[in-house]
């Protein structure tokens, strides 16, 4: 029979983030982040959603870690709101704000659960968007500060740090697109995000070295692997240009090989800030391991009236409840790709899951959907262990369905059911078959 076994020690996991399921944004002193004002701000998310309740975590953090134990998760990655912390972004500290993530790392490890914390997903204070936010230089040297607080206050017990989540879409989907905060619609300055977000990882890097604590840091991306249409030259070269752009190496290539992307380099440089190798050698510094955020791929087409002469086109694959194609080889791409370009220490995926339209009938929910996708994922990244990716764990997007960003509440990620009338969790089929994946480490 083939081999379906995970090595010993694989690290499985759930995935949530700070603002999309931990409610009361504002209370006991916390500063007001880019996304309340965001969501706040009428016709930017479906509904009008906000984060103002999401999953009430803030408040039933033990019944949620509880739920984890049941499970039997092995790791929780979750983020820290950095404005509870800072309110101001930088200067006063708020010691409510890091009570409350000292008290759940003490309540996942008294559950046998270890956290893996995400510096920043997304949720940057307010006063330093009044400043120009990740526009501005300065914001390396204030991220530092805030994540040094951190591992200083929580470094005793966290052993995985992830410095920022989907870099990618913090620069693109909110400094270019403008359809996430902070709502920016300005191509020259979603490069320059890019860029401050690697000096950002940089300094937290350093600082992470200089507290010399017992741990590993490493960075989260986002990926959508890009294969070409056709074998044509153009096809292929538009292929490469797309994962490129859109995939790990933007990030990579300068933390690893001190500069950006090749091919990439030859169709955009003129959007990349004007001086940005004076920072290449700072930014160039080992990590410990690489995140690795995957949900669907694409067909990539040359079209020289596109941007960047990159189109996408539908093949006709089954989608989820987001339109997103589902497609595990691409994982597989996307891990051996990694592999074998900058032979990270050590690899993980820090998302993988998917959003369908879940229902809930006489207390139970059948997503035989998500089993599917989460079996045919697990699968592909098993074939990658087997080819030599250094693959250590598996953190399935999300714990429980949670405040979508944009989409607001009417996309379910969860492998655990939120009535967001009641709060009530229900476990879903998906929770329960991951809880025994997990028991046999092994599909
Ligand atoms: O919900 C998001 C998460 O915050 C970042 N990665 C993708 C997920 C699904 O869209």
């Amino acid at each position: 029979m083939e081999n379906k076994r995970f090595p010993e020690g694989f690290k499985w996991g759930v995935a949530t983030a700070s603002y999309q399921i931990e409610g009361s944004p504002l209370a006991d002193g916390a500063g007001t982040s880019i996304w309340h004002r965001f969501s706040h701000t009428p016709g930017t998310t479906h509904n009008g959603d906000t984060g103002d309740v999401a999953c009430d975590h803030y408040h039933r953090y033990k019944e949620d870690v509880a739920i984890m134990k049941e499970l039997g998760v092995k790791a929780y990655r979750f983020s820290i709101a950095w404005p509870r912390i800072f309110p101001y972004g930088r200067g006063k500290i708020n010691l409510k704000g890091i009570d409350f993530y000292d008290r759940l790392v003490d309540e996942l490890m008294n559950a046998g659960i270890e956290p893996f914390i995400t510096l920043y997903h997304w949720d940057l204070p307010a006063a330093l968007q009044e400043k120009g936010g990740w526009m501005n230089r300065d914001i390396a040297g204030w991220f530092a500060d805030y994540a040094d607080y951190v591992f200083q206050k929580l470094g005793d017990r966290v052993k995985h740090w992830i410095t920022l989540n989907e870099p990618w879409v913090t620069a693109f989907i909110g400094h270019m697109f403008g359809t996430h905060a902070p709502g920016v619609k300005d191509v020259f300055a979603a490069f320059e995000v890019v860029h401050n977000q690697l000096r950002a990882h940089s300094r937290a890097v350093e600082a992470f070295r200089e507290e010399n604590l017992d741990g590993e840091i490493g960075i989260t991306l986002s990926n959508h692997s890009q294969a070409p249409a056709s074998q044509s030259e153009a096809d292929v070269m538009a292929a490469k240009i797309a994962h490129e752009q859109v995939n790990y190496p933007l990030f990579l290539n300068p933390i690893f090989k001190g500069d950006y992307p090749e091919h990439l380099l030859s169709v955009a440089k003129e959007y990349f800030p004007k001086d940005y190798k004076r920072d290449m050698g700072d930014i160039k510094k080992p990590i410990d391991f690489v995140g690795i955020n995957y949900y669907s791929g694409s067909l990539v087409k040359a079209d020289p009236s596109a941007p960047l002469g990159i189109k996408s086109v539908d093949r006709g694959l089954e989608k989820t409840e987001m339109g997103w194609e589902i497609y595990p080889e691409g994982l597989y791409d996307i891990l051996k790709g990694l592999q074998d370009t900058y032979n990270p220490r050590e690899v993980f995926i820090t998302e993988n899951g998917a959003a369908f339209n879940d229902k809930v009938e006489n207390g139970a929910v059948h997503d035989e959907k998500r089993i599917d996708y989460l079996k045919l994922h697990f699968e592909q990244a098993l074939r990658a262990i087997g080819d030599g990716v250094k693959l250590k764990g598996y953190f399935v997007w999300s714990l429980m369905d949670n405040y979508e960003w944009a989409e607001g509440y009417s996309k379910r990620f969860g492998i655990v059911y939120v009535d967001y009338e009641t709060q009530k969790r229900i476990l879903k089929d998906s929770a329960k078959w991951y809880s025994k994946v997990i028991a046999n480490n092994s599909l």
